[in-house]
């Protein structure tokens, strides 16, 4: 009878752990540590290098459907820590403040899959950050409101500034103006700035970057059939001089998204991009008939995804990332 009461209470105690033990695992992943810039590089809570690995939407006006739990759990399930939200600035490109609503449930997706999410104000054929300047603050006033002290948030500021546009006169005084309005309500949150020339020109900003601010980074994109030795050539630079720098979009084809995929140069960017512990951020999470897309164009679900719905790209990158 004894044998059975100790039997019982062992077997009783197991299971208690075992439940325990997967609760804590839950609540663990749902809170990720909080994030700051040391130098060039991301750290978290304990000082520990945090390198971001993530995938991007495609504009969340076109492809709205993808910005759910079980697509982004399937990329986390692959390996990806961090989500980027991308919301066009632009009017043309799909711009409505009726899509708040679905950048604010990818930050719930995300933050019940304790992933990182970057709040990615999209602008491209607007190549000034200033003219959809008054929309910007809008939208960062209402983001950095809502989730002030939420330690998985990063904001990318301005995606790609281009065409008539410097470092000195456009975007570090648009920069400056936003990170003041971010940090009136979310003190501490990394906030990333893009760079001159679609952000590829990390090495003019290394000459005079935004002074007294914490935890400022500033973005590259590559597109590796395009973008070659003489960006990396910029990032090894700027690096050097002590910039802090995210890769906020990549891709393996050419810079329009699409075309043929060049993983020798892809090869290269990853080998630089880990050995300086740089965070990558995959472009897209569609099924567009376009190579960057990382699902395959014959794949419908817009959840569950695994290895064998990934496109050429999205299996590449998955593994090489
Ligand atoms: C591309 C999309 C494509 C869309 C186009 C215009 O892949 O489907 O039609 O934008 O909105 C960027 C931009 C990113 C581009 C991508 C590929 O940040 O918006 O997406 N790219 O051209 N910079 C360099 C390349």
């Amino acid at each position: 009878m004894k044998k059975k009461i100790i039997l019982f209470s062992v077997f009783t105690a197991m299971i208690l752990t075992g439940a325990l033990g997967i609760r804590a695992a839950v609540s663990q992943a749902a809170k990720p540590s909080p994030l700051q810039v040391r130098g060039t590089r991301i750290v978290n809570a304990s000082g520990k290098t945090i390198t971001l690995k993530g995938v991007s939407t495609h504009g969340i006006a076109w492809y709205p459907q993808y910005v759910n739990k079980s697509c982004f759990q399937s990329f986390k399930k692959m390996g990806a820590n961090t989500v980027r939200l991308a919301f066009y600035s632009d009017d043309a490109a799909g711009y409505s403040k009726s899509l708040y609503k679905k950048v604010e449930e990818g930050i719930q997706a995300a933050t019940d899959l304790g992933m990182y999410v970057v709040i990615d104000w999209h602008i491209l054929s607007d190549g000034n950050p200033k003219t959809n300047q008054k929309k910007a603050k809008e939208f960062f006033t209402h983001f950095s409101k809502k989730y002030a002290g939420k330690s998985n948030i990063l904001y990318e500021i301005c995606n790609e500034p281009n065409g008539n546009v410097t470092w000195e006169k456009d975007i570090k005084p648009y920069a400056s103006q936003m990170i003041s309005l971010i940090r009136k309500y979310d003190k501490k949150a990394i906030i990333i700035v893009g760079t001159p020339t679609w952000s590829q020109d990390v090495d003019i900003v290394a000459q005079n970057p935004i002074k007294n601010q914490k935890n400022i980074m500033y973005a590259l994109h590559f597109y590796a059939a395009t973008h070659k030795d003489w960006i990396r050539d910029k990032l090894k630079k700027a690096n050097q001089s002590g910039l802090p720098i995210l890769v906020t979009e990549f891709s393996i084809c050419d810079a329009s998204g699409n075309g043929a995929l060049d993983t020798k140069e892809a090869g290269k960017w990853m080998k630089l991009l880990k050995k300086y512990k740089i965070g990558r951020i995959a472009w897209n999470i569609s099924n567009k008939n376009e190579t960057s897309a990382l699902i395959k164009s014959s794949c419908q679900k817009t959840g569950n995804i695994k290895k064998g719905d990934l496109s050429k790209s999205g299996k590449w990158i998955m593994k090489n990332w």
